[in-house]
């Protein structure tokens, strides 16, 4: 009798342990690099805080916060103290309560997470780093803690260790803020949801044919008539609009506020100062910028406009080099991205002042380009080593890539993976954002939504779905020497067909997701049923916690 007993606790226990086991899965997104478990688990509620003093203040503002939601959640305070007598090397076995400490030889963005029953030990060398290791620490807890609702629960973290670090060093989302304008609190919550991936790239779209929405002082009319429109097409129908006057801007100050907002969460912004085509909202406030002095018109349809930028004449050189002086003074980055695609050369052609600007610079067409592609190059140029002299670089869309490109210059491959594989070949640092996985104004089904929000070009049957995406490889194609120059992996927001912020989670969500994966996580850890798992686990509910649409899978 007391021998069945014992069989059948044991059996039980056994069980009991089984059930543990498969407890055991994390439902971290991007999938880190490596994750280990231990036995047992640590619990979070009322656990005290501490970190050395080599950590930065956003760094120290991120755990603050974090020990915030967890207080809210659990009515438990986590208090946050100065670590003292302990470094990186301290072993987790000696310390009790939650550590941030610096540890320098890890890579930039790198971190690691020990779990122990008494302890947590996060470690990195630089405040992206410990971001990353607090966004997989929340990811770690239940989605209340997001919610910032009360659960009262101990929250339990299996005792484990993670390894992690982003394969792509340049991991972006771009937002077209021209075609539809989204607010500093918009723009605000979509960077919030870019940091909760561990994205550190916004590119922002901010001047197009359809609107220009970035204040320069020197040019008040850019935003006084620049910035409005009409109307704005809203079917796939060329030739038709609303005929409702539709627009915005963001001034200086806002800017700043965005640029110092991102920058709490480890996100550089990228301006883009499209240029010379997707010009018309700047051509049509100041009308000598175009071939044939105007009038024009802040564009109110899409599609790509015959009309650009004059190239032929100094003043419009003054005019970009005066935006671009503004654009330096508010945005910090290294890079600004000066667009270059889908600008038609026709006008160029006709232009006075454009063919004696290549007949002086004795442009001829040959095998290498046409005279007008290389007019474009000569402007690509100028502006390059304008801004080279402020200490900045360059990013265009593959166009800038026709004729000859100065080196130095980084291109964004967009019209598929060629211009991307051509580019490294020559030398060029890249980043890959291919249409055929990155567009994400690109249709991910056949309903009505989908219909509503999404893009009408591409081809019928082709569905862009998440999946799709996420079977995106970056480095096919390329071979080891031009693998070396993919900076990383970029998603496109274009936003013709996205007029509000519903809109753009159904499109966003969760592609967002699957794009994660892509720039950071390394191939043999991707499993798209896994990705699959995760979302309708806890992610899904992550974003109702917050109030972002998706597309469910
Ligand atoms: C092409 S991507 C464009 C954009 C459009 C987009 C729509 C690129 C460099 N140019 O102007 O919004 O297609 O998908």
């Amino acid at each position: 009798m007391k021998k069945l007993a014992i069989i059948a606790i044991s059996l039980l226990l056994g069980l009991g342990l089984e059930a543990k086991k498969t407890d055991l899965v994390l439902n971290i997104i991007p999938e880190p690099q490596s994750v280990s478990f231990g036995k047992g688990e640590f619990k979070v509620k009322g656990a005290n805080f501490n970190y050395d003093s080599f950590l930065t203040k956003p760094t120290v503002e991120a755990i603050a916060k974090l020990a915030d939601d967890i207080y809210i959640c659990t009515g438990k305070v986590n208090s946050l103290a100065a670590a003292t007598g302990v470094n990186y090397g301290t072993p987790i076995e000696s310390l009790k309560g939650i550590f941030f400490l610096k540890d320098p030889t890890l890579a930039p963005e790198e971190y690691k997470i020990e779990v122990g029953t008494h302890a947590m030990k996060v470690t990195a060398s630089d405040t992206n780093g410990f971001l990353y290791a607090i966004a997989t620490f929340r990811q770690m807890l239940p989605v209340d803690v997001y919610a910032a609702r009360q659960i009262k629960d101990k929250l339990p973290i299996p005792c484990c260790t993670i390894q992690d670090k982003p394969r792509f060093s340049y991991r972006g989302l771009e937002l077209d803020c021209a075609r539809h304008f989204y607010s500093v609190d918009q723009v605000k919550r979509l960077l919030d949801v870019m940091a909760m991936y561990k994205l550190n790239r916004f590119h922002w779209h901010l001047t197009e044919d359809q609107g220009w929405r970035l204040e320069i002082k020197k040019y008040p009319l850019l935003t006084e008539i620049g910035a409005f429109r009409s109307g704005t097409q809203q079917t796939y129908e060329r030739g038709k609009n609303d005929g409702k006057r539709y627009g915005g801007y963001y001034t200086q100050e806002q800017v700043k506020e965005i640029v110092e907002y991102a920058g709490k969460l480890g996100i550089i912004v990228i301006p883009e100062l499209d240029l010379p085509g997707h010009m018309l909202a700047a051509m049509a406030s100041y009308p000598w910028l175009g071939c044939t002095g105007g009038p024009y018109q802040v564009w109110t349809r899409w599609g790509v406009s015959d009309q650009v930028l004059c190239v032929g004449k100094e003043k419009t050189f003054e005019f970009l080099f005066d935006v671009l002086d503004e654009i330096c003074d508010l945005f910090p980055s290294e890079y600004i991205h000066i667009g270059g695609d889908e600008c038609p050369k026709k006008e160029w052609d006709r232009c006075p002042a454009c063919t004696a600007k290549m007949d002086e610079l004795g442009l001829v067409s040959d095998d290498k380009g046409t005279r007008g592609q290389k007019l474009q190059n000569y402007v690509t140029k100028r502006v390059q080593d304008y801004l080279a002299a402020k200490g900045r670089k360059i990013i265009g869309w593959d166009e800038i890539l026709e004729g000859e490109l100065a080196e130095g210059a980084t291109v964004m491959s967009w019209r598929g993976t060629t211009g991307g594989i051509k580019a490294a070949g020559l030398g060029f640092d890249v980043i890959m954002s291919p249409t055929t996985y990155c567009y994400l104004d690109y249709k991910q089904g056949t309903t009505e939504k989908d219909e509503l929000a999404g893009a009408g070009y591409p081809k019928k049957g082709k569905v862009y779905d998440a999946k799709n995406l996420y079977s995106y490889e970056p480095l096919d194609g390329f071979d080891d020497a031009s693998a070396a120059h993919i900076l990383g992996v970029q998603g496109n927001v274009w936003t013709e067909y996205i007029r509000n912020e519903d809109q753009l989670y159904f499109m966003v969500i969760p592609r967002l997701q699957a794009l994660s994966e892509v720039q950071w996580t390394i191939p043999a850890n991707r499993n798209y049923d896994n990705l699959v798992r995760k979302m309708q686990a806890y992610h899904f509910k992550v974003m109702d916690a917050f109030g972002y649409n998706y597309r469910p899978l």
